[in-house]
Parts: C-alpha cells; structure tokens; sequence
C-alpha cells in the first residue's frame, strides 16, 4: 500500500508547530513518545490499543494496572515497553453519543492532556492516532478538526514547550485527507491548479 506523508511548517511570524500527517502504524514510529487510544480501565483493548500492547509487550499492561484507570479526556503515562518510544501515553477519548454529552470539549481534553503529560517528560517528538475516530465512532470530518486545531492552537506561538514535532498517523487514505484539508486551512497552503 502507498504511503502517504506530509509535512507542515509555519510561514515567517506565525509561530505554528510543525505537523507531519502520515498513514502508517503507530507501534512502529520511532519518536519519544506514541498517544494510545485507550479505554477508561486502560486494562488494553481492540483497534490502535490492541496493537499497541501487542507490540509493546507485558511491561506497559504491568505500569497500566497500577495507574487505576483514566477518566475520559484525561491522560497518562506509561514507558514504551519494547515499542522504540520512551512513553506511551495513554488518553481516553469520548465514546460518541450523537453530539451533545461534550463529546467536543472532551476530545479537546484528550489531545491537550497528552501534550501536557508530554511536555512534562521533555518528549519533543510525539505521534497521535485517530482518536475517538474508530470503535468510539466519533465522525471524521469533525474528529479531524478537533484534533488538528486543538494541537495547533495549544502549541501556537508557545515558548515554554518542549515538543518540537507532532505526527498523526492514520490508517487508510480517506483518514489522511481529512487531515489534509484541516491542516491546508490552519497553515493557509493554496492549492496549486
Ligand atoms: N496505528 C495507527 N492507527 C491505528 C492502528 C495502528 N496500529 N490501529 C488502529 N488504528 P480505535 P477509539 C486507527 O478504535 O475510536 C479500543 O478497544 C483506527 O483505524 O483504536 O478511540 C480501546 O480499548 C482508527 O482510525 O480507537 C477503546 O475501548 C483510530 O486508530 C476503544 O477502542 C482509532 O480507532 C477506543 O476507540
């Protein structure tokens, strides 16, 4: 399958982060620190969950039972176990019930939370999933906008940061153009015809 990558940068004076969005799988990117999926027991799971603790092995299932659970839009830390990443930080998503039980605030919640347990492990290249975009049903298209404008927003013009890079890593083509179209606004790239 072709693999689908690219890149965003901030023009002169707009102080954006740089974003890279990519198809991919997750449990391989070689970064400080991967975003998991997870469930509020984060006792594991299906989708990127699943894989994650396949490929990270036992040791990161063994830091997740003594962490007690995580609450929806909040997040937590564990090590990377065998995955090439020092963290797995492991947020929990809304479970998407037709748009008013603040879904948007808590997906919102989700992505600057694990930036903030980020920052305070000094991770300076981290790699978000789709969160809330599969099992959890949340629709794309706004999943997507949360998603990239809240990573925007929260890194904007931010001094006292150390992320230096932040990757979202989709499944499927229909994933990444999502992001695509989100990220052209925010970034303001014309469209070459
Ligand atoms: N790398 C990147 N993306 C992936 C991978 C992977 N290896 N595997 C799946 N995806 P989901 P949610 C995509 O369902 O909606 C779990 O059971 C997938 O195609 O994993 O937040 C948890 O334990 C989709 O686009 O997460 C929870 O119970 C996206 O990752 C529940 O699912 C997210 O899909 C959380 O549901």
């Amino acid at each position: 399958m072709k693999m689908l990558k690219k890149k965003y940068q901030s023009e002169q004076g707009k102080k954006l982060p740089e974003i890279v969005i990519m198809t991919g799988d997750i449990t391989q990117m070689d970064v400080d620190a991967i975003v998991n999926a997870a469930n509020e027991s984060l006792l594991g799971g299906g989708g990127v969950d699943g894989a994650i603790h396949r490929a990270g092995g036992p040791q990161i299932l063994a830091e997740c039972r003594k962490l007690k659970g995580c609450p929806t839009g909040e997040a937590k830390v564990t090590s990377g176990g065998n995955l090439k990443v020092k963290y797995v930080i492991h947020t929990v998503g809304p479970i998407y019930r037709g748009g008013n039980h603040n879904e948007k605030a808590l997906l919102e919640s989700a992505y600057r939370n694990s930036l903030k347990r980020g920052e305070e492990q000094k991770v300076k290249t981290i790699a978000f999933p789709f969160i809330s975009a599969g099992v959890y049903g949340y629709p794309k298209k706004e999943a997507s906008e949360i998603a990239a404008y809240t990573v925007a927003d929260f890194l904007r013009d931010k001094e006292d940061t150390s992320i230096e890079k932040v990757y979202f890593v989709l499944f499927g083509e229909d994933n990444f153009t999502f992001f695509e179209s989100v990220l052209d606004e925010i970034y303001g790239v014309k469209e070459v015809k």
